[in-house]
């Protein structure tokens, strides 16, 4: 496949502004016809009409009613003379939707239909100028059986519908705002929707529905919630209303991604959608609040103003996701529970985005080349992103943030855009800013992969009084870039005394305050500091980057006991248990917790007046996956020892206040998923793992039984999937039989049997017991790989967030990962490149594991048949 440059871009040479569609559905055979009002654009170069399509079986193509020659050359229909004035272009074609099984385009699931178009899946449905520059204006009927498809929907508005022959009925509708193709959509089924009429503040009243299958309804209500929510917090956060009469979301089980912002009818991989409380943990119900938000502020940052080319895509994604992580923060409330959600953004950007930016697949926010866009979908694109857009906030303040994002929409409302046309209205309606006078420098942000390592080193001078800061930052070479200039890195920091009192930075008496490091090298001095302070570096973390402070233990303790930075405190403790790590895994010896840092953290769990919440993550020890990025080479079997055994000291030091935090975190009453409860549930459930590791060790069969006893008696899933881990996770006998009960529990319900499936592949590693259990679970009769969401719950668990069971001396993971990325690239090429990614880091893997790891990459890349996705994503990591 070509290799799509972005430099390349070119104005379309076509406009479609008008677009009548029309369906007669059927799982078979569905016939499209499309009528299309097209103009030339004059400010290029005359050309061939081409139009995009794949998968199609042409029946006709009329130009103003007649008959047009044309030719097929790829995946393009070629029109070589097409009229110089406007004219009316008619395609019909056929599509077989139940064969799509890589669900993308018009597909079935569960007897109903349903689409997917972005990024290029409308050329899947019909011939079309498929890109995201090309809006057009859809009127869209739709005619299937009405017994088997009673539900008919598009998005917009519902201008007619009614009966026809043969026991089928149709309906029309119309999307007053014009939008490229992959904003659109279809759904015809039979299901259900919850309805909630809203008036909102112009006014204006709205009809919200979420569409489920029959018996999901009880299912949605936390899903309405926080729609209504998402519509409260935009219009009062940046005064963004919702412009449609009618706002839908529809519920599907067979989705690749976790959802889509079609306008006006969001479709929902049903993962992100449902939740009740005995089926749904406290997670599942913050990452659909963030989801359902994140598809609805699209409807802004996305739809209204969306992008010109996908290079741009972080434009819509990484603000979008910086959106939804603001919005879960408000929502969140107290400023303890804010940092508890962004502590758990920087930890699933370091655990996701850091890896690849350092990996085969490192590329800049806005990517220069692509073969396919699909694979393009990344923690860089979003969670990167949507630092670059939080750097913006700090740069320009928030109230300058929000006059940038106005500024932003009265410039380009309705135009397709790109990263430069944000980062010129933000700085231009702060004008003289910290970012308007950097601007250029700042958008190296956009352009060049890696992540910058940030040096720090202070120097107090007693007799002048002064402390000197040096920060030197550098950006590793990445594939295709090897010389990176300095960022605009902005340093949110604060400086303590030895007993943790902050310090007045200036003559104001702040103490707080942004360095903004523009340069390789740059020094900061600060006055009337009587004795050698503490640091407290990237509060917040104010950019994505990865600080060395050289920071001693001592001065860790003084930032975790006392820094008002909650961030930073917590990051204190994490680097405490670090630096023991990566010590012992340097040295080759094995783990011993100092009793300073087991202290500290017993000082934490017994705090009196720290949130459970804070304490659970405080108390979790650095992810396997961070602890690898900290090294040149990558023992994964090495790391899991080190980590296992550090588990096994703080759970057997802590003892008595596990059991402790156990009893003081139990919760009556009803279920609520506000963050002081999860908060408390989440520290009871780290408390009973580790007290059920502790027993494993020294043969105790109480806490394991009472693990049990909760797991059988809880009244919420997330206290008994929390009891299930602590079983299955220490290895316990009780395991078993709670495996087998959980699943004759929930044996028809699809997302908790993907939690089953997802535990068993994800347990620690013990002497290969997992990764044979894995293997074995995909014989398992509930087993499948045309489900993504089952897929994914099994191989993505033991290939991507699994590398002790993955990574193995006899190489078995490696083989296993080739027949299974074979497999279901044969079904669904989208879900298959995701999971070819579990090798992006091969190269730097310890031998015996580098070598085989490569092996299995070429072997796969040695098929000639493989999609252009997964192609993509292996010869980029031999190359
Ligand atoms: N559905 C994906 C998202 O919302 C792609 N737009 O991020
Ligand atoms: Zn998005």
């Amino acid at each position: 496949a070509p290799l799509i440059q972005r430099l390349d871009y070119q104005q379309p040479p076509f406009w479609i502004r008008k677009v009548d569609l029309s369906f007669d559905l059927d799982p078979a055979k569905t016939l499209v016809t499309s009528k299309m009002q097209v103009e030339r654009n004059r400010a290029v170069p005359h050309g061939p009409l081409r139009l995009h399509g794949e998968e199609l079986n042409l029946l006709r193509a009329l130009i103003n009613g007649a008959g047009v020659s044309f030719r097929q050359e790829g995946h393009e229909l070629v029109i070589d003379n097409p009229p110089d004035d406007d004219f009316a272009l008619e395609i019909r074609n056929t599509i077989a939707p139940e064969k799509n099984t890589a669900l993308s385009g018009l597909y079935t699931s569960g007897g109903s239909f349903f689409t997917q178009c972005e990024a290029e899946g409308f050329r899947r449905i019909t011939y079309f100028l498929d890109r995201p520059d090309v809006m057009a204006v859809y009127t869209v009927t739709l005619r299937a059986d009405a017994a088997k498809y009673p539900v008919l929907l598009s998005n917009g508005n519902l201008t007619s519908s009614g009966t026809l022959e043969n026991g089928r009925h149709f309906a029309v509708w119309n999307d007053p705002f014009p939008k490229p193709s992959y904003l659109f959509a279809v759904v015809a089924g039979d299901l259900v929707a919850r309805e909630q009429r809203v008036r909102t503040r112009a006014g204006k009243d709205h009809l919200l529905q979420v569409y489920v299958r029959r018996g999901d309804l009880e299912k949605t209500e936390h899903a309405m919630n926080s729609l209504i929510a998402s519509i409260v917090w935009d219009e009062a956060r940046f005064g963004l209303p919702l412009d449609l009469e009618r706002f839908m979301v529809v519920g599907v089980s067979d989705f690749n991604m976790g959802a889509m912002e079609n306008k006006g009818l969001n479709i929902f991989n049903t993962s992100a959608l449902l939740a009740s409380p005995a089926t749904a943990t406290d997670a599942d119900f913050a990452r659909i609040e963030s989801i359902v938000a994140h598809e609805y502020f699209h409807n802004w940052t996305g739809n209204r103003v969306t992008c010109r080319d996908w290079f741009q895509l972080s434009l819509k994604e990484g603000l979008t996701v910086f959106r939804d992580q603001e919005f879960s923060m408000d929502m969140a409330g107290t400023s303890s529970a804010r940092a508890v959600c962004r502590i758990q953004d920087v930890r699933q950007l370091r655990a996701l985005q850091f890896p690849e930016d350092s990996g085969a697949m490192a590329h800049p926010v806005r990517p220069d080349s692509y073969s396919e866009i699909n694979n393009f979908y990344t923690a860089t694109v979003y969670e990167k992103g949507s630092e670059v857009v939080r750097m913006y906030q700090t740069l320009v303040g928030r109230k300058g943030f929000e006059a940038g994002m106005k500024l932003y929409f009265e410039r380009h409302d309705g135009q397709a855009v790109t990263c430069d046309d944000f980062a010129a209205a933000i700085a231009d309606a702060n004008p003289g800013s910290a970012l308007a006078t950097r601007l250029d420098a700042f958008k190296r942000w956009y352009a060049q992969a890696g992540t910058p390592r940030v040096k720090a080193h202070g120097e107090h001078d007693a007799a002048a009084r002064t402390y000197t800061l040096r920060l030197a930052q550098h950006t590793p070479a990445t594939p295709g870039q090897s010389d990176k200039l300095p960022q605009v890195i902005p340093v949110v920091m604060g400086l303590l005394d030895r007993h943790g009192a902050a310090l007045a930075l200036n003559a104001n008496g702040d103490t707080e305050t942004v360095l903004v490091l523009d340069q390789a090298e740059q020094t900061f001095v600060f006055e009337d500091i009587d004795s050698e302070p503490v640091p407290s570096l990237l509060r917040g973390f104010s950019a994505p980057v990865v600080l060395d402070d050289g920071l001693s233990d001592a001065a860790l303790l003084v930032l975790m006991r006392h820094d008002n930075d909650p961030f930073n405190r917590w990051e204190a403790g994490q680097r405490l248990a670090l630096n023991r790590i990566l010590h012992a895994l340097r040295a080759g010896q094995p783990l011993q917790l100092s009793p300073v840092f087991i202290d500290a953290m017993r000082g934490l769990l017994n705090h009196p007046e720290l949130d459970a919440a804070f304490k659970e993550l405080a108390l979790t020890l650095p992810g396997e996956a961070y602890i690898a990025e900290q090294l040149d080479v990558v023992d994964p079997q090495a790391i899991h020892a080190a980590v296992m055994a550090a588990q096994q000291q703080l759970a057997g030091a802590l003892r008595d206040d596990w059991a402790a935090a156990f009893e003081a975190n139990q919760i009556a009453g009803g279920y609520t998923p506000d963050p002081v409860s999860s908060g408390k549930r989440a520290l009871a459930n780290l408390a009973l793992s580790m007290l059920v590791l502790d027993a494993q060790a020294t043969g105790d069969t109480v806490w394991p039984g009472k693990a049990y006893q909760r797991f059988k008696d809880a009244s919420n899933m997330t206290d008994r999937l929390g009891a299930l881990a602590a079983l299955v996770n220490a290895g316990a006998e009780l395991a078993a039989p709670a495996l087998e009960r959980f699943h004759a529990l929930f044996k028809d319900d699809a997302l908790v049997i993907d939690k089953w499936f997802a535990l068993q592949a994800r347990a620690p590693e013990s002497e290969g017991r997992v990764f044979a259990r894995a293997k074995a679970l995909t014989k398992h009769a509930d087993f499948t790989l045309k489900n993504p969401n089952r897929a994914r719950s099994l191989l993505a668990s033991l290939c991507m967030f699994n590398p002790a069971a993955f990574h193995r001396a006899d190489a078995g993971g490696y083989v296993f990962w080739a027949e299974q990325v074979l497999a279901v690239d044969a079904i669904n090429p989208q879900l298959a490149s995701r999971i070819a990614r579990a090798m992006d880091r091969w190269a730097v893997l310890a031998e015996p594991y580098r070598s085989a790891a490569r092996e299995a990459v070429a072997r796969v890349a040695a098929k000639p048949d493989l999609s252009t996705d997964v192609r993509e994503i292996v010869e980029r990591a031999l190359a």
